[in-house]
């Protein structure tokens, strides 16, 4: 039975034992929705295989407790944020409601009730539950909600008004600044050692313009994938990060989409450069990596080389 918001937050208050279930490789919007459901009505908060990265971060961040793959022994099991059977991994449904914001929601057929809403996220559902209960917006409830809504509006790319609206809501409500939610979802990651060989890759980068591409290469002693990425981030077409541990060079490389289009082939290129320092490698044509032999400037100047030979020139990739 479809019901709203008020009627929602009503029949929950019939059940002692509830449980807030995730689906598998639960993101902020699951575990968020979950979270304030759970701050308000009470229960407890279940996850299918684990979180993602950015929900582990907030699950770490405001010490919010859950259950790995829980047993079916509650009164009333809430599925939050989830449209088929299939992201629950074969979890035994009996008792159960949905909330969710997914066009189609399969499971709502079986359900005892459920709200379902077009909305941009679970979160904004579950603040319209908290509006209509009258429950206070504290601090943690509104930092994991607008953590839902800012991932999965893409960061507002994809967002309505009501995103928005309901944002601002809960920073105003709660008092949170949006920034320290923010800080907490942005890509930078926490990781103390990973952030100093980023800042390590940029300051130590080889910078060559061909044309109008940018082929960056740099080294660093751990976390060359990661680093590849950043270098993208921040400007290069094509990167190329070497980490030497004891004898072996390993190599990462990341291209942008416009570097793959004008030709480009990360995957190739390693296969052939390490086979010339008698080493191995592949990948994809975006995002490759060998080990290798040899000096670690050398090999880096081949990976360059050959790329600025694989790049056509901007103007022939506009106009083909
Ligand atoms: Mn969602």
């Amino acid at each position: 039975m479809e019901i709203d918001e008020s009627e929602f937050y009503n029949r929950l208050l019939d059940y002692h034992n509830i449980l807030y279930l995730c689906h598998r490789n639960a993101d902020p919007d699951a575990l968020g929705s979950a979270f304030a459901l759970k701050e308000a009505i009470g229960g407890t908060i279940g996850v299918i295989d684990g979180c993602d990265r950015v929900a582990s971060q907030i699950a770490k961040q405001l010490n919010i407790e859950y259950v790995l793959n829980p047993a079916d022994d509650y009164d009333l099991v809430v599925v939050v944020d989830t449209s088929t059977l299939t992201q629950l991994n074969g979890f035994q449904l009996k008792n159960y409601a949905v909330i969710d914001h997914h066009a189609t929601t399969s499971l709502n057929d079986d359900a005892i009730f459920f709200l379902r809403q077009n909305r941009s996220s679970t979160a904004e559902i579950v603040l319209g539950i908290l509006n209509s209960m009258g429950a206070p917006i504290k601090r943690r409830t509104a930092f994991a909600l607008i953590a839902g809504i800012l991932t999965d509006t893409g960061n507002f790319k994809h967002a309505s008004a009501d995103s928005f609206r309901a944002v601002a809501e809960l920073i105003e409500l709660s008092g949170i600044e949006y920034g320290e939610v923010m800080d907490v979802i942005s890509s930078i990651p926490q990781d103390v050692s990973m952030r100093i060989a980023f800042l390590k890759a940029a300051q130590r980068a080889v910078i060559e313009k061909v044309d109008e591409w940018i082929i960056v290469t740099s080294q660093v002693s751990s976390f060359s994938g990661s680093a590849a990425s950043n270098l993208v981030l921040v400007g290069a077409d094509v990167a190329f990060v070497a980490s030497k541990i004891d004898d072996v060079v390993k190599v990462s490389a990341r291209a942008r989409k416009y570097a793959i289009n004008a030709g480009v082939n990360l995957a190739r290129l390693m296969e052939e450069i390490s086979a010339r320092f008698n080493g191995t490698g592949g990948g994809h044509e975006g995002a490759a990596g060998m080990d290798a032999y040899g000096d670690p400037d050398s090999i880096l100047a081949s990976c360059a080389e050959y790329a600025r030979a694989s790049l056509r020139p901007k103007q022939t990739q506009l106009l083909s």
